[in-house]
């Protein structure tokens, strides 16, 4: 018994909150307008959905910032959004949302010019990029998990990270980027649905695979909301119900009674090698394809970066 209280201890689990880790469901999922900015930027979702503006993602050429991309993407499309998502290439433009990864992400914009930009997974160190984005008209939504800087913080329109301002927010601290764009997707589809903006048929759970993959590849602590989301996360990814899913375990020839270390071992670095080749587009096109046919293609090109 002393060595079970030792492990739950080790693991920032105390008395109050043990009904919890054992007991955890879906519904235990916290609200997520817990976040401050988190309201203004599913508002502003809305209205450019609204307004048929072009949203951008920029992400990040790992598994990570790759499913948290996939993820926002399939949540905005999925209600009427406009979405064109940039992942940055590792050796021509480095990490991170930076100035020129700004002006590189708007060439791939049809037309050019997008009235939003979100950040998964990166940004919070990105004031010179917000500055400019600004200048160019464009909204800017930061979500993020990484450490912010004491100074020169961004000036978005919202900055969602968990660590930005963590009083009250001890069981989201260990967020991955993917897990932060899942609490802002989660935010978007409640606003919807109370405001009749849309959000009725969309069913987070579906998404979870991606948050457990990111989470889980990005190796942040199994902690507070971690594990609730990694934990319904791995049902998700048994399903195989996404076709780029279905094909990356098929390829990587995992078991279908699929493990967390299957994704450390086995997905995640077919994932990380696109983006460590610069090629990380493809992963990504591997985990949004919308049909079989062009996952396993998708995943054969994986095979052979890795
Ligand atoms: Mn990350």
């Amino acid at each position: 018994m002393r060595s079970v209280a030792l492990y739950l201890a080790s693991r920032g689990i105390t008395p109050e909150t043990l009904g919890r880790y054992l007991n955890a469901t879906f519904a235990d999922l916290s609200d997520p307008f817990r976040f401050a900015g988190i309201e203004i930027a599913v508002q502003r979702l809305w209205q450019a959905i609204r307004n048929r503006e072009r949203i951008l993602i920029h992400g990040d050429y790992d598994t990570d910032g790759i499913t948290a991309t996939a993820l926002l993407s399939w949540v905005l499309e999925r209600n009427g959004g406009l979405v064109t998502s940039f992942l940055p290439h590792r050796f021509d433009d480095g990490y991170g949302f930076t100035p020129d990864s700004l002006l590189k992400a708007l060439e791939t914009v049809p037309g050019g010019k997008c009235g939003v930009l979100v950040t998964v997974d990166c940004g919070i160190n990105s004031a010179e990029a917000v500055r400019k984005a600004r200048e160019l008209g464009i909204d800017v939504i930061i979500t993020d998990h990484h450490e912010p800087a004491e100074e020169d913080l961004p000036e978005a329109l919202a900055t969602i990270n968990p660590k930005l301002d963590p009083v009250g927010l001890d069981d989201l601290l260990h967020l991955a980027g993917v897990g932060v764009a899942f609490k802002l997707s989660h935010a978007f589809v409640i606003y919807g649905r109370a405001h009749n903006e849309g959000g009725y048929t969309t069913d987070m759970q579906e998404v979870l695979d991606y948050v457990a993959l990111g989470t889980v590849a990005d190796i942040v602590p199994l902690l507070g909301e971690n594990r609730i989301l990694v934990k319904y996360g791995m049902e998700m990814l048994k399903k195989q119900l996404r076709p780029g899913v279905n094909a990356l375990i098929q390829h990587a020839k995992v078991e279908s009674n699929i493990q967390p270390s299957d994704i450390t071992f086995k997905l995640a670095p077919r994932l990380n090698a696109a983006g460590r080749l610069g090629n990380a587009s493809s992963a990504l096109a591997l985990m949004t394809a919308d049909n079989i046919v062009d996952a396993y293609e998708y995943a054969a090109k994986l095979d052979e970066f890795n």
